[in-house]
């Protein structure tokens, strides 16, 4: 076992610890390459325990199931919740932070034992989370703390600490990496970052940003806990905790934008129609991402409707532009790209002489039109004040987030676990065939399962954050038995969405285990055609982008017609009572 262990960990470097990446061409030295994989196993560990809790808790919503009795929901629903969200993500992020930064700039990872004291700390912090959110009993004095430990919920002293040591390890994890762009820089000042790096930098400063507002707000609670202070503003909580609740989902975006320019290009052979344009999208976001958080208050008492519009509706719409900025040029550059190469006749040949078997590419793809249709058209919705009123708190938000995180940064993070293998781990799938397969069958299971919870929340108003509410709602005569023949679709298809996730985790830890090394310059397929520099020919802005334009537009079409969809699902509210 510590063989294999440590076997992981060997690939043939120069004396100075570099190699050259086959794929990428890239020279990677020792020290960053050991912690991407490091930080990313420990990332997969968290996806398989937040996974296994997915099954509980969908299990438990699929009241014809009805797996975990009332009381026990809660702590399942803040392991799924802490372990995939917070720590599947986060782990993933900092790998991304040393692929982003010293291992596209061709340098060590400076500092290596603070990288060491970032993961031991964070490791420690998610532990006790661990710990506290799954022995927290009424009891014994803790809640469980569901993600938002929302005082004056009385969750225990020790989650908030706890909490607390993660964020701090996440810090120090992530030091380094600005340390690495600082010896970039230095004495180059003129000299610009590639663009990968320029989105990595981004988003370590939007995660320090959301680790300061999560530091405040769960130190605040903790003191209150430990009886320092006699009481708390529950608004002032949340307006603290947003920072991070949000912030995380947008170092989420950030990271996952990163890895789409990342990825296209190094197996699709995208290129960037435009630095500049990209680099201000990026810029948009450090600006006005932000003050999104706002979104998360919008029926909150005590703020006023002015400051909630302004930040929701206009500030916020400078991050939506960015978005916008970026949808459009990533799909352009996979266009550019390959067209230049001469790989695409008529308005899509490009997309479809693509490789689609390669499985980092299709999840890539995934991510970006899913994240883009299910995730991004419901958030702006859904971020906008009055149509918030048929949203908020329902099942539709959990279908609008699963669209985000479980569907479009997940996806995208799947497609990155599986480069890694064959580019550091150097391994190759344990089966090809089912490599291919796992990024459709999540894609497709887990895009019906957000649609179904949006459908079940819109259309019959069924609550979030409730074990049981289609049979009966306690005390009520009210009920929501109408939507049990959606909840069953839901449930079906979580089990197949859990199923894919559990292949592949097959396959990546198959692979890891039992895969064939890949010797030399063995590129175990992950070299698009036409490799990755251009033949010089066309320029890029001589070649049409034809194909990525009626994307647009369908694209348009769609957020078009359900934000129309939607102001007519709000009048009808009207009949409510009348
Ligand atoms: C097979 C995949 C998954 C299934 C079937 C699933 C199912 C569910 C269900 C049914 C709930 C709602 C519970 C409720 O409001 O009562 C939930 C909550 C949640 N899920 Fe998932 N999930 C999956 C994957 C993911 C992934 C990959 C992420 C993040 C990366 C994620 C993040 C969350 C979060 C943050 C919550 C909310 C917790 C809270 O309200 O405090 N889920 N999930
Ligand atoms: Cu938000």
């Amino acid at each position: 076992m510590l063989n294999a262990l440590k076997q992981l960990f060997g690939n043939d470097y120069d004396e100075d610890g570099f190699r050259e990446c086959s794929v990428t061409g890239l020279s990677i030295h020792r020290s960053a390459e050991n912690h991407v994989k490091l930080f990313g196993l420990t990332a997969v560990i968290a996806l398989i325990i937040g996974g296994s809790f997915a099954f509980t808790v969908a299990m438990t919503r699929w009241e014809l199931i009805g797996l975990i009795p009332e009381d026990g929901y809660y702590t399942h629903l803040s392991m799924h919740a802490w372990n995939i969200l917070i720590f599947w993500m986060v782990f993933m992020e900092i790998a991304i932070l040393y692929v982003g930064g010293p291992i596209v700039l061709g340098r060590r990872l400076p500092l290596t034992k603070v990288v060491k004291a970032g993961w031991v700390t964070m490791v420690v912090g998610a532990l006790g989370v661990n710990y506290t959110a799954w022995t927290a009993t009424s009891a014994g004095g803790g809640e469980a703390p569901l993600l938002t430990a929302y005082v004056p919920l009385e969750v225990s002293a020790e989650f908030y600490a706890s909490a607390i040591v993660f964020l701090l390890g996440a810090t120090v994890a992530a030091l380094p990496f600005f340390v690495a762009i600082w010896q970039e820089k230095r004495g180059a000042a003129k000299k610009t970052l590639p663009l990968v790096v320029f989105g990595a930098f981004i988003t370590g400063i939007i995660a320090v940003e959301a680790i300061l507002g999560g530091i405040a707000a769960f130190a605040y609670a903790l003191v209150w806990r430990l009886g320092i202070i006699e009481s708390v503003n529950a608004g002032i909580y949340r307006q603290l905790y947003w920072i991070v609740g949000h912030g995380t989902q947008q170092i989420n975006l950030v990271a996952m934008i990163t890895v789409w320019y990342f990825l296209t290009h190094v197996v699709g052979g995208a290129v960037v129609i435009s630095e500049k344009v990209s680099r201000s999208a990026f810029i948009l976001y450090l600006f006005f991402i932000n003050l999104g958080a706002a979104h998360h208050l919008m029926v909150d008492p005590g703020l006023s409707a002015g400051w909630r519009i302004f930040n929701t509706s206009y500030a916020f719409y400078g991050a939506a532009f960015a978005s916008m900025i970026h949808a459009f040029a990533i799909p352009g550059g996979l266009e550019a790209g390959r067209r230049q190469r001469g790989l695409g006749g008529g308005l899509f040949g490009w997309l479809t002489s693509a490789p689609w078997k390669n499985p980092v590419f299709s999840a890539t793809i995934f991510s970006i039109i899913l994240f883009g249709f299910v995730g991004g058209i419901t958030g702006v919705l859904m971020g906008q004040m009055q149509l918030n009123m048929t949203w908020h708190n329902t099942f539709a938000t959990v279908g609008h987030f699963h669209g985000t995180v479980a569907i479009g940064t997940t996806l995208s993070f799947i497609g990155l676990v599986f480069f890694i293998i064959k580019t550091m781990f150097r391994r190759d799938f344990i089966s090809s065939k089912l490599a291919t397969i796992v990024p459709y069958f999540y894609a497709g299971a887990m895009g019906i399962v957000a649609l179904m919870m949006m459908y079940i929340g819109i259309l019959y108003g069924v609550p979030r954050r409730s074990s049981g509410v289609v049979r009966n709602i306690p005390g009520t005569d009210f009920s929501l038995s109408a939507a049990a023949p959606l909840m069953n679709v839901f449930g079906v298809f979580a089990v197949l969405a859990i199923l894919a996730g559990t292949l592949f985790v097959l396959v990546s830890v198959g692979s890891l285990l039992f895969g064939d090394r890949l010797e030399g310059d063995d590129r175990g397929g992950m070299l698009p055609d036409g490799g990755l520099q251009t033949d010089g020919g066309a320029s890029v802005h001589a070649v049409d982008l034809r194909g990525t334009f009626a994307i647009s537009l369908i694209f348009m079409a769609t957020f078009v017609s359900l934000y129309a969809l939607n102001w007519f699902l709000l009048t009808q509210l009207w009949s409510i009572g009348a």
